[in-house]
């Protein structure tokens, strides 16, 4: 087969639909991936433009321009946009455009749930922004804090705007994060070893897990939160049993995390683009992997150093006081292997690199008030006022939107493929500089002088009204740059003369592709002996395009894509992507509807969600999958492996485990609130414990161990015709009834937690009750899922597709299973010990 045949082949399996249709019905990582980074900058703007109405109205004393209830709303959405629908979603564009082009592979593992993560994000972020065009905006600020949006402070639905939209849009996050941790460790190019990825891979893989762990206590609390609201369980309410603070702790488990998850694709960003512009490999790889991970731990144990104001033990302060300056250390191993890189190489001052410069200049100002802001005297003086608010700025502004402006220019070319042509971005480069330096620093003087933070307004004779004037017109001179930015970019992609292939003359698999990417990236899969494969064959795109490489004979019109082993990334499984499809979109709307629902309070109707989304979800996972055994695959170079749904350990098992990374947080945190109402909240213990039963226990174990091993048979000889056909042996277990055993195990588990839901205390009386009700129900949601799994898998087995080479299903389901027995087991445990230490 020639290139052109190879090619023109490809592209008619790989390409999305035509026309209008392409937008709802597209599942490419490079048609989301834009879709992703469009509707992020589309809601930065909504967000530059509530601040330019912030700075207006503060620009002098008594400014009539807004009133407070207004302002309120515009500075809760400006933090909101920023950080929940500009920051986490243009990180999530970056890397699903990105990673599977730097990775080499023909798309993300699981399309149609990248697909899924948009339109949740679209349709959240929709929701809020229709809630501020009809002025019923969340004006609690970006934090939130109870008990100001408690139901009696804040009776609208403001703040439900807020907790419901957020945790849509949250949805897309955890998607995002899961396809990302199983495409970077299972998707790459064969040969490519973790230690040969590109940096921004590890900065990603890092970043994924992090909003892995650190967006389910955010999850959580606005769960409690809105049952507080719409039913009230009094988890925040201090008078039954509840604490306030314990909102603060779950938003700050999330909210510092939150911080380092939009820095580190940023400095990922920063790490690919400096080596490339000063021509030499990136100092010290090793220690640059070795401090993100580092970041990423010490930032869990950071979150109090947001609450030094509210009275917490000396000890804690000064632990957390210190964890807090302990930070500085990884990342200036990190600025030490930027500036060495430099050092080490020529660096050329092309646009990517200006803004590269302008993140370093503004980015260790931030770290530095950061650092002063560790020091609890300091913060005690300096909190909630303009100058934290300067801070943060430094530190997102300048530790994201600068190197994210440097990442646009840098990969404008691959994207549009096109040259560079109009010379506005310097001249732009020149106005956010001084405009962005000119609105903080002035704000930073400010708060110092004692202007508060989220004021609407202040009297003349506080002498600030200059300082103010100053920074407002700052942030206009920021504006315009940024709309010069657009400009630019816009224009070099729709007019500018066509550039050719690899113009920075860098080293990774993304510029090996042709410009602008094909919709199947590569036309064969690369063998990797390098972290810079293009330096190292620079013939490499014709080799591809020759069809020197992996799956190089397009098969079946089906989309193929290798797995490999994890560590050394050895082909392991053949994996065959789902075709163009609106179903994505649909159970989107769907769950959509779900948080209407909640929001509006229509809950006859929430149940009718609920199953909309699950029959979509089970039409979802029917499509997969085949009813006949397949022989091993040839994939080239005389290599053969098996189908992935013939594989112990699928892509979907492992989209699955980490799922439960995040399931599991939640359910940490959950606990973590228990104890923590438990041991410092007031009014405690609570009137009345719950009664121990010992058959509940009793019961309980038995039917989970019973639910434990009977998923525990051999795969695919699940039914005796199978068995018969396939001579499998029997097993000594009565294995013919092992899906159906399960179930009996599982259905008395979740008989046992509707039983304490019941006799439970009142859920509104006290917060026990309200957790114990949380608990169960949490237990009960996960008892519901695995039967739900195993009814569908007792189908699939019906209907032939499970068999004993087929059996990647069996393993997931028994993966659910297993998780299920566990949280029953844990939850029991939760809720009926306490009355024994009482
Ligand atoms: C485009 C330039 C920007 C300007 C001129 C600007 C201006 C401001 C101002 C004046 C406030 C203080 C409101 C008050 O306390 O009364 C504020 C708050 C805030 N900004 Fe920005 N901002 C900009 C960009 C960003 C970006 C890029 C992010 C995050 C990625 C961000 C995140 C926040 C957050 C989280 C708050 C706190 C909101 C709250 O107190 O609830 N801002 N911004
Ligand atoms: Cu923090």
């Amino acid at each position: 087969m020639n290139a052109l045949k190879r090619h023109r082949l490809l592209t008619q399996i790989w390409a999305s639909d035509p026309g209008w249709k392409r937008c709802f019905t597209t599942v490419s990582h490079t048609d989301l991936g834009r879709m992703f980074l469009a509707a992020a900058f589309f809601f930065f703007a909504v967000g530059g433009v509530l601040a330019m109405l912030i700075r207006a109205q503060l620009a002098s004393p008594h400014a009539a321009f807004m009133g407070p209830d207004i302002y309120n709303q515009v500075f809760t959405m400006h933090g909101t946009m920023m950080m929940f629908l500009f920051a986490i979603p243009a990180f999530e564009g970056l890397a699903v455009y990105l990673l599977p082009k730097m990775l080499g592979a023909r798309d993300l593992a699981f399309p149609r749930l990248t697909a899924y993560g948009f339109w949740c994000y679209a349709f959240g972020g929709s929701m809020m922004l229709i809630s501020m065009l009809v002025g019923l905006a969340p004006d609690g600020g970006w934090f939130m804090y109870p008990p100001l949006t408690g139901a009696a402070a804040s009776p609208g639905i403001n703040t439900d705007v807020w907790l419901l939209g957020v945790t849509f849009v949250e949805i897309s996050a955890i998607c995002a994060a899961v396809e990302l941790c199983v495409s970077i460790l299972k998707f790459r190019a064969p040969g490519m070893s973790l230690d040969k990825m590109p940096i921004f891979a590890w900065y990603a893989l890092v970043t994924a897990l992090m909003i892995l762990t650190g967006f389910p206590p955010l999850i959580l609390g606005s769960i409690l939160l809105e049952l507080e609201r719409a039913f009230g369980l009094p988890f925040f309410d201090t008078a039954l049993g509840g604490d306030s603070l314990l909102w603060q702790h779950l938003f700050w488990l999330f909210g510092h995390p939150e911080v380092y998850i939009i820095f580190l694709p940023a400095a990922g960003l920063i790490s690919t683009i400096i080596p490339v512009m000063s021509r030499t490999p990136l100092l010290a790889y090793g220690w640059v992997v070795a401090s993100i991970v580092a970041l990423a731990f010490l930032s869990f144990g950071l979150w109090v150093h947001h609450m030094f104001a509210t009275g917490i033990p000396h000890m804690g302060v000064a632990f957390f006081s210190a964890a807090s300056t302990l930070v500085a250390v990884p990342t200036a191993v990190q600025v030490f292997a930027w500036i060495g890189t430099m050092w080490q190489g020529r660096p050329q001052l092309h646009m990517p690199m200006l803004y590269i410069l302008g993140f370093f200049a503004t980015f260790v100002i931030g770290g530095l008030t950061g650092v002063m802001l560790a020091i609890v005297p300091f913060d005690w003086q300096a909190h909630d006022t303009a100058f934290v608010t300067a801070h943060l700025h430094y530190v997102l502004f300048g530790g994201f939107v600068f190197p994210v402006l440097a990442g646009l220019y840098y990969y404008a070319p691959l994207v549009t493929g096109r040259r560079r042509f109009f010379r506005i971005g310097e001249y732009a480069f020149a106005l956010v500089f001084i405009g962005f330096h000119g609105t903080f620093l002035a704000m930073h003087w400010v708060g110092l002088l004692g202007q508060r933070r989220r004021i609407y307004t202040y009297d003349a004779d506080m002498g600030w009204g200059v300082i103010n004037l100053i920074s407002s017109v700052g942030s206009f001179v920021l504006a315009i740059g940024l709309a010069m930015v657009l400009l630019d970019l816009a224009l070099n992609a729709y007019v500018a003369i066509r550039g050719k292939r690899n113009p920075w003359r860098a080293g990774t698999l993304e510029w090996s592709m042709m410009l602008p990417p094909s919709t199947y990236n590569f036309p064969s899969l690369p063998r990797v002996t390098s972290r810079e494969p293009l330096i190292e064959t620079p013939d490499l795109p014709t080799r591809l395009a020759r069809g020197v490489g992996y799956l190089a004979v397009p098969r079946d019109n089906r989309r193929e894509m290798l797995t490999v082993s994890t560590t050394r990334a050895e082909p392991e499984s053949l994996v065959i992507y789902p075709g163009n499809t609106a179903l994505p979109m649909c159970m989107a709307a769907v769950t959509g509807s779900f948080f209407l629902s909640l929001l509006f309070k229509v809950y006859w109707f929430t149940p009718f969600a609920v199953i909309g989304v699950i029959a979509l979800a089970w039409r979802w996972v029917w499509g997969l999958g085949s009813r006949t055994d397949e022989a091993d695959q040839n994939i080239g170079f005389g290599e053969t492996v098996p189908h992935a749904t013939q594989t112990n350990r699928s892509q979907g098992w492992w989209g699955s485990a980490f799922l439960m990374i995040a399931d599991a947080t939640l359910f940490g945190s959950l606990i973590f609130g228990y104890a923590f109402l438990w041991t410092i909240a007031p009014n405690w213990p609570p009137p009345q414990w719950l009664a121990f039963t010992l058959w509940e226990p009793l019961i309980g174990v038995a039917a989970a161990g019973l639910a434990f091993f009977a998923a525990r048979q051999s795969p695919g000889c699940i039914r005796q015709e199978t068995c018969k056909t396939e001579g499998t042996t029997r097993r000594w277990f009565p294995w013919r009834l092992s899906p159906q055993l399960a179930l009996v195990g599982l259905s008395t588990l979740a008989v046992i937690f509707v039983n304490l839901l019941w006799r439970a205390p009142s859920p509104t009386e006290h917060a026990y009750g309200a957790v114990l009700c949380v608990i169960s129900a949490y237990g009960l949601f996960h008892v519901l899922l695995a039967i739900l799994m195993l009814v569908f898998f007792i189908f699939r087995i019906r209907h032939g597709f499970i068999s004993t080479r087929r059996r990647a299903e069996v393993e997931i389901v028994r993966l659910w299973i297993d998780y299920a027995v566990l949280i029953g087991l844990v939850s029991l445990m939760l809720i009926l010990s306490p009355v024994l230490f009482t």
